[in-house]
């Protein structure tokens, strides 16, 4: 008979105490604390007994029935339901769900669609795109010819105009949309009609939606991109890790670029998490837990804009909000570092055209992923946008300030005790101890 033989946390206690107590710990920082950041969410159960899984052990370098190793056949299965699904749930003509990792994902659609040298049209950093649309500091800026939209300084949504004028004078091969901390949905049409006008492609980095788009709460950019990367690990739920979605015309040349060109074995656990994970986000379940995330950051955002947080761009179409905190008189990096001391996870963040520089910043960004996984709705937001306001204004270095962000952190625990992501058996963890 087989039995599973899976992650077994008696053995790590008795191998590597030091790391064990890391992984207990981490499990409390994670049910304690409030997770805002943006670009999480809590995986399932089923989730992670893939990833600490035997799978692996395995070498796996090639595709489904094409392997440079032998003793592919179990993977191989995994990673047949990994496609077949995200074919289905993302209603898509190839999918590769290998890359490691969004960065990974983006550097293999660039290998597909353009040379070294080649312009590149996409959203600027400091405006909510990611370090690879053009950044000087990744391969995406030094390899390629990056020209940066913005958005408009009146409205702070994406400037059309200025995307279309921009093509136009500087013809790219590739135009990307898609980013980091933009809290409005896209016009992937409009995108498209600018990306035919010129003869570019047109790539979404949708790391950030992928997963409200599987869960319906979203337009989906399939029908209009030749390529959309996405990562796994938001909103999506599953395994840390990148996928690409292209159109049939386009695989050849996509899986090529992910292997052999931008990376060498896949990570057969996280290609088995990912089918995990595709599989739940089609349920009844999922698309309830989409929704609600995003009438979650509605719900955020607007508290936080009753705090005195001026909402960029107005408001919220999606999973978070960008909230300028210059009202206030607080940098996003204070209010960062207040929230933390409160118990609540949080990042700071650029505002579009923002005087300060970015380890400073004038904003903070809160997503609402995590917490609508714990179950929690528009009630529980309200009193979360009332706990930051406090901690945002709460000056650590005066006997108030530290007394305040003690209050928060208390009701913090109460919030979150209510709403445990992992209803791990309270006996086991002390056990564990
Ligand atoms: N690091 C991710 C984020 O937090 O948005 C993007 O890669």
């Amino acid at each position: 008979m087989s039995t599973f033989w899976g992650p077994d946390f008696a053995a790590l206690e008795r191998e590597d105490p030091e790391i064990a107590d890391v992984l207990v710990d981490e499990v409390a920082r994670q049910r304690d604390t409030l997770q805002l950041i943006a670009s999480e969410s809590f995986t399932s159960p089923a989730v992670l007994a893939a990833l600490g899984s035997t799978l692996a052990n395995k070498y796996a370098e090639g595709y489904p029935g094409q392997r440079y190793y032998g003793g592919c056949g179990q993977v191989d299965r995994a990673e047949r339901l990994a496609v077949e699904r995200a074919l289905d749930l993302f209603v898509a003509e190839h999918a590769n769900v290998q890359p490691h990792s969004g960065t990974s994902a983006n550097l293999a659609a660039y290998a597909a669609l353009a040379e070294p040298g080649d312009v590149v049209l996409a959203m600027g950093l400091p405006h909510g795109g990611h370090l690879t649309h053009g950044s000087k500091a990744s391969f995406s800026g030094k390899w390629f010819h990056p020209i940066a939209y913005r958005v408009a300084p009146e409205t702070e949504e994406i400037d059309y105009d200025e995307v279309r004028d921009l093509a136009l004078a500087h013809r790219p091969k590739l135009i990307i949309c898609g980013a980091t901390s933009y809290p409005r949905l896209i016009d992937f049409a409009l995108f498209r009609e600018i990306a035919d006008q010129v003869g570019a492609y047109l790539m979404v980095d949708a790391a950030h939606f992928i997963g409200l788009v599987a869960g319906r709460a979203l337009p989906s950019p399939v029908p209009f991109a030749d390529v959309v990367t996405g990562t796994t690990h938001k909103a999506l739920r599953g395994p840390r890790g990148g996928m690409i979605l292209c159109r049939a015309e386009l695989a050849q040349r996509i899986d090529k670029a992910v292997f052999p060109f931008a990376q060498g074995g896949p990570m057969m656990h996280a290609v088995a998490a990912k089918a995990v994970a595709f599989r739940e986000a089609g349920t009844p379940d999922f698309r309830g837990y989409a929704n609600q995330t995003v009438r979650n950051a509605r719900a955020l955002c607007a508290g936080l804009a009753a705090e005195g947080m001026r909402p960029v761009t107005g408001g919220t179409d999606n999973h978070l909000a960008v909230l300028d905190l210059r009202e206030l008189g607080v940098t996003g990096r204070d209010a960062e570092a207040r929230c933390a001391r409160a118990g609540i996870a949080l990042n700071k963040n650029p505002v579009p055209y923002d005087p300060e520089r970015p380890a400073v910043a004038s904003g903070v960004r809160v997503g609402t992923p995590s917490v609508t996984s714990q179950g929690m709705r528009e009630g529980e937001m309200r009193r979360i946008a009332s706990l930051i306001g406090r901690a945002v204004t709460a000056d650590p270095d005066t006997a108030a300030g530290a007394a305040a962000l003690r209050d928060v952190a208390l009701e913090v625990g109460e919030i979150v005790g209510a709403f445990p992501p992992y209803p791990l058996d309270a006996e086991l963890l002390a056990n564990s101890r």
